[in-house]
Formats: structure tokens, sequence, C-alpha cells
């Protein structure tokens, strides 16, 4: 052979064909040309990240808020048991491979020794001033091999200059002392919320900024670059990393890492009042930047710790949910935990992260299609060793299988080696060449026949398409039905999701009759109404049964003694039978049955009562108050108001003052206060009163929506208990 090469390069004519030859073949294996936008090297690391924490801990933790005012006293800080390697240790168990630590939120105390204010840690008295607990964070993820990533509030209600280009001096300098003392980071995160009220030095006065100029993102972004490259920035519209236009841990179903943004504010567009909020949650199909979803969730209701809320952590079975969510639709996971005052997470949210590690462990270390033969319809170049199917199985994100540049919708037959049952399918684009696949179908051979089980738009970095029910079967296929170049597929897998036992549903009617269910058939549900866990001891529900006065319920469904669910559980206020409407605002307009004055104490969550005004030109009138008389006189502990929860927010009430009266006529004040967080998080509200008050009716008086020209309520509520 070499002879015959050397031979045939003494003649020129041969040799020029020889070339010709070598260079075609190397043309037609040349990877396929980039696709539309891409991620920068430092996307690529974020995505691989896929899942991380953030840690919320603060003033607030202390004072049971989710904002502070910005007035909170330092020494309000003391975690006597502050163990960072616990907290960073729990999330490493739930297989997050980073945390965000928020290192000043909006009240603006700094919890690491900063020059840049006062109002730092150092005026704690946890550990004698001398402590940093941005250090110790530090140190842990070393010591635990995860990565780091900071959050420092833009908005700043303690600072006095707030408002003004000294506050953006002030706020980049603490930028710069932490990216130059702390890391690596693998993050660098700035929340959206921003402006209004505030203590400001003690001026206790509302100031407006303009979000789009008055931080001077752009110089920030140089500076953060170059302090720390491999930090992926995420605001609410990038630049790296995109907002996913809620809090409840999300993408849609359909997920593009591409953006265009439309809306002013990503997620948000408050010119007609409504949260325009699947603009950020899709993406945009062949969007102008690359700029993935992140879905933040906090773990319990609320973003800081609140001993209320114990036993509300998600269950490793919700994780999961959000999991395929989030990380299974392209985006990432960032779950918000938030230890106590002590400095520790609570025993109960550590075990739930550990199950969740567990479950995914236990799902996806099997891939069921790693001995398969693969028959692709087409691989480009012939080129079976660099593009062939193969590259599907070898666990590299950049390998992959690719077609020539004219396939767009090509085929491939899975043939496992043994029929394999399954309920989760993984797929992959190789992300460095973009994101060019828009959708596919997989079918399994069952029956002589092909059947479809499984089908969609958008893969990008990872997509799991979870299924209704377990799949047996030796043989599949994938067919890719639209790509707007040839594919560069880099990961096929299947994994078996164990079966569990579905845990209860819990309801409660108007009248207080609380109903348990199961969407599938389970031994026994038993409950407790003590806040315990129910165990096999507990009482067996029946039939349902009256629960007036409210009260914690926690339920969990049996097989046998060993074989139970996960608990649910849920906190009901006073039944609002016999209750009515006294007095509320009138109603512009009445559209059908969702303006009634009744679906405030309805006890139904969809349906609401509006003073919104269509014409939105027309400014509203605050305060809006609403009067109710419970019919018979209650020692009230707790308010409760439960925004609208259609993902919508005009009317949605921010700021309010609660007021009970014996006959109705004379009122008194008994608590008055903002809605932190409530736009993001439209969570029920908790209002408990120092002192329990005794009153038969009582007054919710709305000073403040945080969108548009009247209120909304979707419930409003007393606990007695
Ligand atoms: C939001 C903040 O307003 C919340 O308090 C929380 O920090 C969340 C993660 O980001 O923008």
């Amino acid at each position: 052979m070499i002879q015959q090469i050397v031979f045939c390069f003494r003649n020129r004519l041969c040799a020029g064909i020889l070339f010709l030859l070598i260079t075609s073949a190397a043309f037609s294996q040349a990877p396929p040309k980039p696709y539309g936008a891409l991620p920068t090297a430092t996307q690529l690391a974020w995505h691989e990240t896929e899942m991380y924490c953030i840690i919320h801990f603060g003033v607030d933790t202390y004072t049971d808020k989710e904002w502070g005012y910005g007035d909170e006293d330092p020494a309000l800080i003391n975690p006597v048991d502050f163990d960072a390697s616990q907290i960073v240790g729990a999330a490493k168990a739930g297989g997050f491979k980073g945390v965000v630590i928020v290192a000043k939120h909006h009240d603006g105390l700094c919890i690491w020794p900063t020059k840049t204010t006062e109002h730092n840690i150092t005026k704690s008295p946890w550990k004698n001033g001398k402590g940093d607990m941005v250090r110790e964070y530090q140190l842990a993820c070393n010591k635990l091999g995860m990565r780091m990533g900071l959050y420092c509030s833009p908005w700043d209600r303690n600072n006095a200059q707030y408002g003004t280009p000294a506050y953006v001096k002030t706020y980049r300098a603490q930028i710069k002392e932490l990216y130059t003392n702390y890391g690596p980071l693998f993050m660098s995160w700035h929340d959206g919320a921003n402006g209004g009220d505030g203590y400001y030095g003690g001026t206790r006065e509302t100031r407006k900024i303009d979000r789009t100029t008055y931080y001077g993102w752009d110089t920030t972004w140089a500076m953060i670059r170059q302090l720390q490259p491999g930090a992926a920035i995420f605001g609410d519209v990038g630049p790296d990393v995109r907002w996913v236009g809620n809090e409840e841990g999300h993408a849609g179903l359909t997920c593009w890492a591409t953006y265009t943004p439309q809306a002013p504010d990503a997620g948000k567009k408050p010119a007609n009042g409504y949260n325009k909020y699947w603009e950020a949650t899709e993406g945009t199909r062949n969007g102008a930047y690359w700029m993935p979803a992140e879905c933040d969730v906090p773990f319990r209701p609320g973003w800081f710790y609140h001993s209320s809320q114990d036993g509300q952590e998600k269950s490793p079975y919700q994780l999961l949910d959000l999991y395929y969510q989030s990380v299974g639709r392209g985006a990432a996971l960032d779950l918000g935990i938030s230890p106590n005052r002590k400095g520790l997470l609570d025993p109960q949210d550590v075990a739930s992260l550990k199950s969740f590690g567990d479950l995914l462990q236990q799902i996806f270390t099997t891939n069921l299609a790693k001995a398969a033969t693969f028959t692709a319809s087409n691989i480009r170049g012939k080129n079976t060793l660099k593009y062939g199917p193969s590259r599907l199985i070898d666990n590299d994100r950049y390998s992959y299988w690719a077609t020539d540049d004219s396939v767009t919708t090509p085929q491939l037959v899975i043939d496992l080696d043994k029929p394999a049952t399954f309920n989760v399918i993984r797929l992959r684009e190789n992300i460095k060449l973009g994101q060019r696949i828009s959708s596919f179908t997989i079918e399994a051979y069952d029956d002589g026949q092909w059947q479809q089980i499984g089908a969609g738009t958008s893969i990008g970095a990872n997509r799991l398409i979870r299924l209704q029910q377990n799949i047996v079967t030796a043989r599949l296929r994938l067919s890719i039905t639209g790509s707007g170049a040839c594919i560069a597929l880099s990961d096929f897998g299947l994994f078996k999701e164990p079966a569990h036992l579905v845990a209860p549903l819990i309801s409660r009617d108007r009248n207080g009759l609380v109903s348990l269910s199961t969407s599938s058939p389970v031994g026994k549900i038993r409950y407790t109404l003590d806040g315990t866990i129910p165990t096999p001891a507990s009482t067996a529900y029946n039939t349902p049964f009256p629960l007036p006065d409210g009260g914690l319920i926690k339920a969990r469904s049996f097989e046998a003694d060993n074989q139970a669910s996960e608990v649910t559980t849920q906190s009901a206020g006073l039944s609002k039978s016999g209750w009515h409407v006294l007095a509320a605002p009138p109603i512009p307009l009445p559209i059908g049955d969702r303006n009634k004055y009744d679906n405030t104490i309805d006890d139904d969550p969809a349906t609401l009562f509006s003073t919104l005004q269509k014409d939105t030109s027309l400014t509203g009138q605050f305060p809006q108050d609403i009067a109710i008389d419970m019919g018979k006189p209650q020692t009230i502990k707790a308010f409760t108001y439960l925004p609208r929860q259609d993902k919508r927010i005009g009317g949605i009430a921010d700021r309010y003052i609660f007021y009970t009266s014996e006959d109705g006529l004379t009122w008194q004040k008994a608590a008055e206060g903002e809605f932190a967080n409530i736009r993001s998080n439209p969570l029920e509200q908790l209002v408990p009163l120092t002192q329990p008050a005794t009153a038969r009716y009582f007054k919710f008086s709305i000073l403040h929506v945080v969108s548009g020209n009247g209120i909304t309520i979707a419930e409003v509520g007393v606990n007695v208990k």
C-alpha cells in the first residue's frame, strides 16, 4: 500500500487526484456549522451545573418577614449554632452542585464585614462581631466541592443615598469587595425587586428609580466579567441567564434557551396589568441571544425561615416534579433554602433534600439504553466513528450524532438487547452548536406496530420526557420532525422512576368539612390534627370530617405498615360558614360570576373579586376596603389574604391594614404592614396579631396594589388557632 502511494506520488497527476479525494472526505466530515445564538464557555458550565440552592438568612429570619424595611438592628442576628457545612452539605446530599449566598438582601444588611457600610454583621453579637458568614460558606464550598455564587441586592432600603449616583458607587464597591475576596464564583445573581419605600437612613420615604438606567448595569457587568469571568450573570433579562418569570420553579413545556425579550421586564408586562409570564417561561425559537432560564422556587413557602412554615418544606417527590419541569426542560433549578435562627437547616428540610438526592441517583444512574444498537437513517459523511449514534451513550455532552447538512428530519431506531421497562426518556443536543432541533416524536414497537409514546418541541441542553405509564419494549424509534439545520444530538437515555404510593389530597369546603382523597387507590389514608406525622396508628380516614375552627391537617397514604407515602400538609383557617360581606367598594364592571363579593369568602381559590377598571387610563382610588361579618364573635389570632391565583398581577395588594369591630360601626386597627415579594410569589399571606382580638366584624383595607387601578382578592380569612 505504502509502496503504491509512494509510486503514485511519483506521478504528479495521481498526487493531485489523491489530494482531491482526501480534502473532499475531510470536507464531508467537517462539523456542522453552528446554528443561531450560541452559549459562552461560562454559560456551558452553568448548564452543566443544572441545580443549585440559594440561601436566604438575615434580619428577616429574626423579624419573621420576607423583606426587611432597612431599619432593623444588626444586633438581632445571632445564629449561635451557625454551621455552613451543615447547610451546604444538605444541598450537596440533595444532588445540588452549587449554592448562591444572599450576602445582602433588600434590607441592606451585609453578612460579611464590609467596609462600604456600617450596616453589617460586625455590629451583631454573633462571634462578638468578628464573624464573616460569606467566608464560612466559601470554606464549606471548598471543603465539599460545591460551586459558589453571590447575590448582593441592588435595592437597599437601609442606604441613605439610595436613588442617587452615590449609592450606585457604593453598590459597585460592594460587588468589588465580594468578587475580589470570595470565590471563584459560578454565578452573579441580581434580583429584580427595586424602588419603593424604605428606611433610607431614617428618612422613611418612597424612592422611585428607573430600573433600566439607574444602576448602570453595563459598567457593573463589565467589572464582574473582569473579576469573575466564570460567573454567569443572572438578572430578570440576563445577560447570561434569564428569570423564568415565576417563583414556582418551572419552565414552559417548550423552553428555548434562546430569547428575544419583548416585554420591558422579563416575565412581566405591567402596562396592561397582566403578568406576561409565558414570554420568559418559553423563551424564543431562534431568539437573538443565548439566555437560558433559571427556575427559582423557595423550598418552604417563603424565601426566609419562618417557624410557622415548619413542616411545609417540599417533599422529595414535589422536588422531583420541579426537577422534571426545570432541568428536564433545559433550564436550571434554583431552590431557596433558609437556615433558622440558630443558623442551621431544619432537620426535616435536611431529610427531604437527602431523599430527593437519593431518588435522583436511583432514577438516573442506570441508562437502560446503554447496550442498545442504534440504526440511524443518516450519518454525517458516513463517518460512523465521529458522528455515529454510538456517541449518544458515551456520557459526553458534546460528542454527538450528526447528519449531513441536507438532512434535518432523520430517524433513529433503537434496538435494546432485551425488553426494558422505563418511564423517562432523556434527550440532549450538543448546544455548543446551538439549539437546532425544533420538534420530535418517540415511538415504541408494540404488538407489531409503532405506537407514539412521546413528542415535544425544544430539546437544548437537556430534555426529560416523563411518561404517564411504564413502557415495556425492546425497540424504539426517535423521529426528528423539525430542525433549523442538520442535527447534533448528544444523548439518548431511558430510565425507570420507581413506583410510589401517591400522597393524599386535602380539601375543605366552606362549611369546614375536610375531605381526603388520592388520584389512584391506596390501602388506607391516615391523618393527624396535632402537627405530628401520621403513622400506622393514626386515625384512619373513612368519611369527610368537620374542622370548623381550622388547624393543621397532615395526611398520608399507607399500603402496609412499612409502606407509606409522603405527607401532605394543609393549614386551614376558621370556616366561613355563616359569613357575609358587610360592605365593599363598588364593582365597576361585573363580568359574570367573576366579580361577586362572595368570591372573597367562598373558600374557592379560583374565584375572584375585582374592582379593576377596564379603562386603564383611569387611576384607582385607595384605600379600598372590604368588611366582613362573621356572624358571631371570634377570637382572631391571625388574618389571611390569598391573592389571585391566575398568574395575573393586577389588583394584588402589597400594603394593608386589618381592622376589627364588635358592632360593624366602630373599628380598631389590628395590624398594618406590607405583603413583601407578593408580586413574584403570590402565596397566601399570614398576618399574625401581636394580641388576639375578639370581634364579630373585620375589615381588610388595601392601601396599595402591585399593579392596576383596583383591587383583587381570591380569599380573605381568619385563624383562631
Ligand atoms: C426576589 C426577592 O425580592 C425575594 O425576596 C427573593 O430574594 C427572591 C430570590 O428574589 O426578587
